[in-house]
């Protein structure tokens, strides 16, 4: 990153809208403004707002009245000068006036570059700018909060104190390691090897939320199969409570796996309704079959309907065994006709595997096969209550701290030498402040900037 040019971004969406705001933001923002403006001293006062005319540098031709707000360095989100520009939300004109600053020497921001600058001159630490990410990204209400909570720095709030503690640990042993004739005294090592165990235990508690917390944040894959005709469309289309697969009396229609995001008690589930899984001679078919084997490896969970107003059928059982390795639950459709036993199914079905009665025409049920798919991936009632780690690169960071403490733990009550135990401890310390980026590499940062949107 050269810190001194100044990056000009579109930050609002694409497409056509009531707004458009572009943001320039670097050392030469306000005379690059000033010449958009054609007001060669244009100083405005900071945090107000007013209405200016933007004309083409070359030309002079009016280009658009926007509202243009000046947030004075260091007090902006990149910690720089900073000019939004509110224009009308046009993607043409928005190009015109970006265009226009680039022809005055202004660049063309990377994605995420304005809050690596935010980052970079203190403004917030990594585990925010990831959370800003987060909520952008958010699907759920849920989710949007926890990324909230960690903007508001609830993450690095936690992983303070276990970096004091771990150095209320590393201090004694570093000043052991200075008066080398003296070996650490047993109760020592008993007091810190008891300090490192409660650390361990805190830094696996917080790892152990990301189990819920990815849930919130990445979702469900659940995925609809059964033969073709059982009902799976029906299902899909109920639980979305909207017609956006084909409904047909012809089996074998949905030749398409359709996807769509449904929204239950906070986690996103991406519910898929594939073609019948089925041996077939049609070519079409056969793609749409395809499909349904690859959306079936890739399920986190499998919700394999069946008729259950008829007896299972060779190719239903056949499916069951198929199954039975993954994850899985099975859908008996149809509860509303007369033929319809659950007893019958009960018998046939090996005994674990939860069986849920619906009916997709009159929606018995299907309040019941929601809780079991909530159920199914344990997401613990109310877990998203508390704070939650979201990201798996936090986790893996915290499970590495832990491995370390855990190693150095070890190496203590082996009573090895101090600079031995002293490794994994700064290891641990190290990863942890990964998480905030105090010690993050440069290319990690870099990768992690590359995820963001333009004009963020
Ligand atoms: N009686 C009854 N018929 C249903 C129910 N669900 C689906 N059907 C009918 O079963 C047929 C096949 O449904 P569809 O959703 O296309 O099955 P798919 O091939 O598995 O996707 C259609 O005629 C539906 O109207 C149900 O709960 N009860
Ligand atoms: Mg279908």
């Amino acid at each position: 990153m050269q810190a001194s040019d100044t990056i000009v971004a579109v930050s609002t969406p694409p497409g056509r809208g009531g707004i458009g705001i572009i943001r320039l933001s670097g050392p030469q923002a306000l005379e690059l403004a000033g010449k958009l403006l054609r007001r060669p001293n244009f100083e405005p006062e900071p945090n107000r707002v007013s209405l200016r005319v933007l004309r083409d540098p070359g030309t002079g031709e009016e280009l658009e009245r926007a509202l243009v707000t000046y947030f004075q360095a260091p007090r902006s989100f990149t910690g720089e000068d900073v000019i939004e520009f509110s224009c009308h939300g046009s993607p043409v004109l928005l190009l015109q006036i970006v265009d226009a600053l680039l022809r005055l020497g202004a660049r063309a921001a990377e994605p995420g570059e304005f809050t690596l600058r935010a980052l970079a001159n203190g403004k917030l630490n990594l585990s925010q700018a990831e959370a800003i990410r987060d909520l952008i990204e958010a699907r759920t209400t849920a989710a949007a909060r926890q990324a909230a909570r960690q903007m508001g720095g609830e993450l690095s709030a936690r992983l303070q104190p276990f970096k004091e503690t771990l150095l209320e640990i590393i201090v004694p042993l570093e000043s052991s390691l200075e008066f080398v004739e003296d070996d650490l005294p047993n109760v020592e090592i008993e007091r810190l090897s008891a300090r490192l165990s409660d650390l361990i235990r805190m830094v696996d508690e917080l790892a152990a939320t990301f189990r819920a917390g990815r849930l919130l944040k990445d979702g469900l894959k659940a995925t609809l199969v059964g033969r073709p005709n059982v009902g799976k469309s029906s299902i899909f289309n109920a639980l979305l409570k909207q017609d956006r697969a084909i409904v047909t009396d012809l089996p074998g229609t949905t030749r398409d796996a359709l996807s769509e995001v449904i929204n239950l008690e906070g986690i996103p589930v991406l519910l898929t309704d594939t073609a019948g899984v089925r041996e077939s001679a049609d070519a079409i078919e056969r793609i749409g079959i395809e499909r349904t084997r690859r959306a079936i490896s890739d399920a986190d969970l499998l919700l394999v309907v069946v008729d259950g107003s008829e007896p299972l059928t060779a190719e239903d059982q056949e499916l069951i065994s198929e199954v039975a390795e993954s994850p899985h639950l099975i859908v008996a459709n149809k509860c509303d006709l007369g033929s319809f036993s659950l007893q019958r199914l009960l018998q046939v079905v090996t005994d674990g595997v939860e069986v849920i009665a619906v009916s997709a025409r009159t929606g018995q049920g299907l309040e019941d096969l929601r809780k079991a798919v909530l159920r199914s991936c344990s997401a613990p009632e109310n877990s998203i209550e508390g704070l939650l780690l979201t990201n798996a690169r936090h986790y893996d960071l915290l499970r590495r701290a832990s491995d370390s403490l855990k190693a150095s733990r070890k190496l203590l009550e082996e009573s090895a030498s101090e600079e031995l135990v002293l490794v994994g401890l700064y290891d641990a310390l190290r990863y942890l402040g990964q998480i905030t980026g105090e010690t993050t590499p440069e290319d990690v940062l870099t990768q992690i900037f590359s995820t963001f949107c333009i004009g963020k």
